[in-house]
């Protein structure tokens, strides 16, 4: 018996150590590999999803970056009510929320000592507000947790850029860390720099690096020191967090939390994939009903972003009135319904399973650790030994189209590749020939169904020996796809989808089973908003609505610059030596709104971030009816409503790029124009403001 063993047994005669294994074949866990999470990080990570809510003076401007000159008296949400927004992330399944208490225009929607630009000014309650602690209290109320976002970027603070900020910035940190209980995350956004108001100065502030300007090694030791359970996102890269990369909510595969190729001196970096539900962007936007994500697409995004091992923050924005958008709640909770159904049934549940080489043959690194149902027990094989099979033998066959599979991260991040078969006739059919990294979990959406009673894991390479604590197969519940409605010219397209019928309306009324079939060829010759959606003859349902707000019709229109006005969002028009575009539009209309579509092609040289808009009737006088700024552009470059203070006639229409994110070109992919009667009511969009170019890093 080695001396270990010697001891165990000792041990073992001792009373209160009668769990000890069988003392045979008790094998030690083995060490772990490379950078390993923390306690928060992995309780972090078992939340899988919770929501972002942009709430604050953009929400009654029609912005995405507020330029911090904006009065606080404008935040009145009359009908706010913090319950019924967290309740409804409740039932969506989220497990927390993530609350902007201070955005880049600087305003604090609690009452902070740290500068006077806060809630006491709103007119809501007559400043006696605190949105911060209605949306802490109703959280600790429903039982799901609550965290913050403070911009480090401050266009409105008269200090900003320079050492005198960071007192203001550090007691705002402190009091929202002591003042309202527990904060399971604190987001410090990677935006920098750039124009602003500050304090009236109205000019560009060069931070530098941003890591130096802020401290952020400071701000985690504040930060750790006040609620050492926090989870940081950003700050630097000393936090514990880290951005998924783009502002689509995906994350990139393979999905490493620590540099693979470190086994010392690693840390171990958690991703969240962070995207808004609405196209229309971070915050509220007027006539946003139409561009809200379907289900499906959101089932996607979780797939690519939990799917792949990180977690998702899902933006839900109130409206002016303090309320969730109907159309986004609706989406929602149907993506909520389809992930809980998802998860609902593991077919692998207590399958038996087999493995070639289980830890020192001791039966608590069993083969059968991965279908246990427990995520803490794991299957492990010797140190040295770098791969595995598992065979899983269902309890009976089942149909699965998802595979899932978890290691033990307590034990680092290991499984380079692995594969996935099945048995068929005698024979296995490999489904997942591609493997790659695993984590937290790896959810893999089969292209089809697949059929089985008996399964296979291999894990063909792995940085150490593999710790497998889960293998789950799954069914994605039916879920009836989205169609997506375009239209060139006059000529509408909704695109179809096998076995199903295309239902529509252009009259604003929702499609129902009865509403008119699409047949190629249909027409919308003018603005309007068209709504269609899949119906299943088979069994009479009808899938979620799509909807799309069209301008006006473009066949009349004419001008040089065509691809900025072609109805096809893939080309666009880019300056030479005018930064005009100028379009006839054949007769004259009255005009609310317009919209701007940024370039789409991933590149944001000479990509218009500041216009102006004029229109005329003649050719020759022109009236500015709407400049500004278009925000935030470089991580998420959607489409921009433009409304104007009143009503414009207008035959000509002239758009001006006045600045771009990068190069001295101007660019647009697309201009659309809504008559007045359709424009949403709103505010205008933005005014004021130097010229200069906002700077905006890494996050
Ligand atoms: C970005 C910001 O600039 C956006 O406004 C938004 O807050 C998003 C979550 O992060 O970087």
């Amino acid at each position: 018996m080695s001396t270990r063993n010697a001891i165990l047994t000792t041990l073992a005669a001792l009373p209160g150590f009668a769990f000890l294994p069988s003392l045979t074949n008790a094998a030690e866990p083995p060490a772990p590999c490379g950078a390993v999470p923390t306690k928060q990080q992995v309780d972090w990570l078992r939340m899988e999803w919770y929501a972002f809510v942009h709430f604050g003076l953009n929400t009654y401007t029609n912005r995405e970056w507020g330029y911090g000159d904006e009065n606080p008296k404008q935040f009145n949400p009359k009908n706010f009510d913090a319950n019924a927004i967290v309740s409804t992330f409740k039932k969506a399944g989220m497990k927390g929320m993530i609350y902007t208490a201070k955005h880049h225009d600087g305003f604090c929607a609690w009452p902070t000592k740290s500068t006077e630009h806060n809630i006491t000014k709103a007119a809501w309650k007559d400043g006696k507000g605190d949105v911060v602690r209605c949306f802490a209290d109703a959280c600790k109320k429903h039982g799901i947790k609550f965290g913050t976002y403070l911009s480090p970027w401050d266009r409105n603070a008269a200090e900003y850029g320079r050492p005198g900020y960071l007192d203001v910035y550090y007691k705002q940190i402190t009091e929202l860390l002591t003042n309202y209980g527990p904060v399971f995350e604190i987001w410090f956004d990677g935006a920098n720099g750039g124009d602003g108001f500050y304090g009236g100065a109205r000019e560009k502030r060069n931070i530098g690096k941003a890591d130096t300007y802020y401290n952020f090694k400071k701000v985690v030791e504040i930060i750790r020191g006040l609620q050492p359970d926090c989870i940081i996102w950003g700050a630097g890269g000393h936090g514990d967090v880290t951005w998924g990369g783009s502002e689509k909510g995906h994350v990139k595969y393979p999905c490493w939390n620590t540099d693979m190729n470190k086994t010392e001196g690693a840390k171990w970096m958690s991703l969240e994939g962070d995207t808004p539900i609405n196209h229309a962007g971070w915050f509220w936007h007027p006539g946003q009903g139409s561009r809200v994500k379907s289900p499906d697409v959101l089932m996607q995004v979780y797939l690519d972003s939990v799917g792949r091992g990180a977690n998702l923050i899902l933006n839900v924005a109130p409206n002016r009135d303090g309320q969730l958008d109907p159309a986004d709640v609706k989406s929602l909770l149907t993506f909520g319904e389809n992930r809980r159904r998802l998860l609902a049934t593991d077919y692998a549940l207590n399958a038996a399973a087999k493995a070639d080489q289980v830890r020192g043959n001791d039966k608590k690194f069993g083969a059968d650790k991965v279908t246990d149902g427990d995520i803490e027990s794991y299957w492990c094989p010797n140190d040295g030994t770098t791969t595995g099979e598992l065979v899983m033998t269902l309890k009976e066959p089942a149909t699965f189209d998802v595979v899932r599979v978890r290691e033990q991260i307590r034990l680092g991040q290991r499984v380079k590749k692995f594969e996935v078969d099945v048995e068929e006739n005698g024979q296995w059919r490999t489904i997942i020939p591609n493997g790659q990294s695993v984590g937290n979990q790896v959810m893999w959406k089969l292209r089809e169904p697949v059929k089985a009673g008996k399964v296979r894991l291999r894990i063909t390479e792995s940085r150490a020996c593999p710790c497998i604590s889960e293998f789950s197969l799954l069914k994605m519940p039916k879920q009836m796809p989205t169609p997506t409605i375009t239209r060139k010219g006059d000529v509408l397209n909704i695109s179809s989808a096998e076995n199903y019928k295309v239902v529509y309306t252009t009259d604003g009324s929702m499609p129902t089973a009865k509403s008119s079939t699409f047949s190629e060829g249909a027409k919308m010759p003018k603005a309007g908003t068209v709504k269609a959606a899949y119906y299943d003859p088979s069994d009479g349902s009808l899938g979620p609505v799509a909807e799309a707000d069209f301008g006006l019709c473009k066949v009349k229109w004419s001008g040089k610059d065509k691809a900025a006005f072609d109805d096809d969002p893939k080309t666009h028009w880019e300056s030479g030596d005018t930064p005009t575009v100028v379009i006839d539009l054949g007769e004259t209309q009255t005009l609310g709104a317009f919209s701007y579509l940024p370039r789409q092609d991933g590149k944001v040289q000479n990509m218009t971030d500041r216009y102006t808009f004029e229109v005329s009737v003649d050719n020759k006088s022109w009236k500015k009816v709407a400049e500004g700024e278009f925000s935030n552009l470089r991580a998420n470059p959607i489409e921009l409503k433009v409304d104007f203070d009143a009503p414009s006639k207008a035959r000509y229409v002239r758009f001006t790029g006045t600045r771009a994110l990068e190069g001295n070109g101007q660019s647009v992919a697309e201009i659309n124009l809504f008559p007045a009667e359709t424009a949403a009511p709103a505010k205008p969009a933005t005014k004021g403001g130097k010229k200069s170019r906002g700077k905006r890093g890494r996050k």
